[in-house]
């Protein structure tokens, strides 16, 4: 072994409400696009390891989908692999939304909370939208005295507002340890998970209604083309619950597909930065969110 220096190194969950900001927090502090984003709620569906590594310090993030009160297996799923992350991690950020009362004081989170011996930060998010500064001060206050917070920040994950101050104190509050994965390595995710994701986030910026909850995507191949070394061929398969849903996503003479199609080959090639021909299907499994055997299928597997 060669005798480096000690580094703080350890695991942070990053846990709210649906849509507080945590996807776009986690990508802020690691300055680059990871997870997916959306203005939709409910966007992320697995616990995604997002590693950012410095001289020295490690720190393991593990993003989680956003706690709502299941209606589906899927959101069941969602809900209990968020939460179980939290007794074995380090630290805790919870992520509130400033402009969102409601989110601010969740009562279910503040008392789940108080089971854990696990500390926690308090991380109110999107504060570049808030207006009234005084009246976000005394929920702040009001929050901090309902649970012994590690420490209080007001961020913008958007706009990088005091995220850096997040980052150092987060270092801070780690252990000494070792760097748990290799400094190369980004993500606990395979390539494909990205790319499918990718996919799934176009349809979620593109879609309203029912629509981005009913959607999966799988990638079926990945494959460097015979004639042209430079170009990757993927072939991606949207799933959805109901024949009417396929004809949306499909659109007018094909229209909304090529949308989703285009958009996403722009990230792709941004995430892999190779040429990519990207071949998009569309397929009607119904009902699959309350299908254990689709969830499992399709990576949404309890046991993970
Ligand atoms: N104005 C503003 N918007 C933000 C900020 N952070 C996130 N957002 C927006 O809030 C929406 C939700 O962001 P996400 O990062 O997907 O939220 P999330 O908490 O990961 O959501 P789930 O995965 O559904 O739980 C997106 O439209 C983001 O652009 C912020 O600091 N300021
Ligand atoms: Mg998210």
């Amino acid at each position: 072994m060669t005798s480096e220096k000690p580094i703080k190194s350890g695991f942070v969950s990053l846990i709210g409400n649906a849509n507080t900001g945590k996807s776009t927090l986690l990508n802020s502090i690691l300055g680059e696009k990871l997870t997916i984003t959306s203005s939709k709620p409910q966007t992320t569906r697995n616990t995604i390891r997002g590693i950012y590594n410095d001289d020295d310090a490690q720190i393991v993030f593990i993003d989680t989908p956003g706690l709502h009160q299941a209606k589906h297996r899927l959101g069941d799923f969602m809900t209990k692999s968020a939460l179980r992350t939290l007794a074995s991690v380090d630290l805790i950020l919870y992520v509130v939304d400033a402009t969102n009362d409601k989110d601010m004081l969740d009562e279910r989170v503040l008392s789940h909370l108080k089971t854990l011996e696990t500390p926690a930060f308090l991380v109110v998010n999107k504060i570049d939208k808030v207006a009234d500064m005084p009246r976000l001060e005394q929920y702040i206050e009001k929050l901090k005295a309902r649970h012994a917070f590690k420490g209080v920040f007001a961020v913008s994950a958007l706009q990088g507002i005091h995220t850096d101050l997040l980052k150092d104190d987060i270092k801070e509050s780690l252990p000494e340890g070792p760097r748990y994965y290799p400094e190369t390595m980004k993500t606990d995710q395979p390539e494909k998970f990205l790319i499918a994701e990718r996919i799934r986030e176009k349809v979620l910026d593109l879609t309203q209604e029912e629509i981005p909850h009913s959607v999966a995507v799988t990638i079926e191949s990945i494959e460097r083309d015979y004639e042209n070394p430079n170009l990757l061929n993927i072939n991606a398969t949207i799933i959805v619950e109901r024949d009417s849903q396929k004809g949306i996503i499909i659109g007018k003479g094909g229209r909304m597909l090529k949308m989703i199609g285009t958009r996403a080959r722009k990230d792709i090639l941004q995430l892999l930065d190779t040429k990519i021909y990207l071949e998009i299907y569309v397929k009607v499994i119904k009902d699959w969110r309350n299908k254990q055997i689709h969830l499992r299928d399709l990576g949404y597997r309890e046991d993970e």
